[in-house]
């Protein structure tokens, strides 16, 4: 029996990942794959949107691959592929452009996030029609699970709705995807504005905990981390929204629950204590994370054989859905 599909994808934005992409993101890919059969796409359409310097894209291209493996997609079973080297995505993209309302793309809060950093002139037509992209990535592989961060969620809606709309006009095509989401850590906050998300482009860097920098800058980075005054560890995300997210980081990479976390660490003048246990326990994850990343992109070949191996077994999906959507909307089938 064939197993559920599933797929998801990162966009090649930076030089390494941030433990919010790991947590948020990678750790349930690597479980899901298991029991899905899971399509990963490194996402460099979607990157192209903020305009890239093009050796940067490259690089960052192969760079997210190799992350992608490091942190335990194996590329055997699953397909680990490149957005770009399959074509059918931005085919599928425009028939959902001709279908999602100007007003519904208008809603979406990355794209009023992003727009809104940059200044109007400086948002391209593209950040705008990026989650009908991401709509066609997902629906051409009849996916029934989309792992992703809590910040996902709206662009998952939006997935739905096009699908059901496509379906309901058109016939049944398309399967109507779920997002997975996991509860702790769907939100890795930063380490200096913990009211706002661990992001790769985020403008204080600082804040950021990266997959590929040294444990030395980690360790920096967590014992500056931004907390409060009143030295008491406890669980309150509303009132100390910085020990919050340390614990959460804790709690996930040590696999500690949260309560037990908070009655260790009970008692004065605890916080140094605790960024310190953070900062190893980030570290056992992320050096031997580095070290594999290291390996990969030391045999570039073999990489883009990986790549190869998956854009082909992405084509296949994908080009069937296709020509099913080309039918079902009625572009005349190419004569032979
Ligand atoms: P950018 O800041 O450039 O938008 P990003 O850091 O948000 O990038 P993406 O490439 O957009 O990262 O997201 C990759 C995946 O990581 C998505 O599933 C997203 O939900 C998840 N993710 C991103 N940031 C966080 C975070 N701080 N906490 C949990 N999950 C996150
Ligand atoms: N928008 C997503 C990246 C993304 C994605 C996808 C995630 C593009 N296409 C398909 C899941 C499925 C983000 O993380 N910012």
């Amino acid at each position: 029996m064939s197993r559920p599909r599933l797929l998801s994808g990162m966009q090649p934005t930076h030089d390494s990942l941030h433990l919010g992409n790991y947590l948020g993101a990678q750790v349930n890919w690597v479980r899901m794959q298991e029991d899905f059969e899971a399509y990963f796409c490194v996402v460099d359409q979607h990157a192209l949107t903020v305009g890239p310097d093009p050796a940067d894209l490259r690089q960052r291209t192969r760079v997210t691959a190799a992350q992608y493996i490091a942190g335990g997609v194996d590329p055997q079973r699953s397909a680990v592929f490149v957005q770009s080297h399959v074509p059918e995505h931005s085919q599928l993209a425009w028939v959902l452009n001709c279908l999602a309302g100007f007003g519904e793309a208008a809603r979406m809060t990355q794209f009023k996030d992003k727009s809104a950093k940059g200044g109007q002139d400086a948002a391209t037509v593209g950040l705008f029609t990026y989650p009908m992209l991401m709509a066609a990535d997902i629906l051409l592989y009849n996916t029934e699970a989309v792992p992703v961060g809590e910040d996902q969620r709206q662009h998952l809606e939006l997935t739905r709705d096009l699908a059901q709309r496509f379906n309901a006009r058109y016939g049944d095509t398309f399967v109507v995807p779920r997002a997975h989401i996991p509860a702790e850590t769907a939100k890795v906050m930063s380490l200096a504005e913990p009211t706002a998300k661990m992001s790769k482009s985020a403008e204080n860097q600082s804040g950021n905990l990266m997959m590929l920098d040294t444990t030395k800058a980690n360790t920096k980075k967590v014992k500056s981390a931004v907390t409060d005054t009143d030295n008491d560890v406890r669980w309150d995300p509303e009132a100390k929204p910085g020990i919050a997210n340390l614990l959460r980081i804790h709690s996930a990479l040590s696999g500690e629950s949260i309560e037990a976390l908070v009655e260790r660490f009970a008692g004065e003048n605890k916080y140094g204590a605790l960024k310190g246990e953070v900062a190893e326990q980030v570290a056992v994850v992320q050096a031997p994370f580095k070290e594999r990343v290291d390996d990969l992109l030391a045999d570039p070949a073999e990489l883009d054989a990986h790549l190869a191996r998956g854009a082909e077994r992405a084509r296949e999906v994908a080009g069937a859905t296709l020509a099913r959507v080309y039918d079902a909307v009625g572009f005349v089938p190419l004569g032979r």
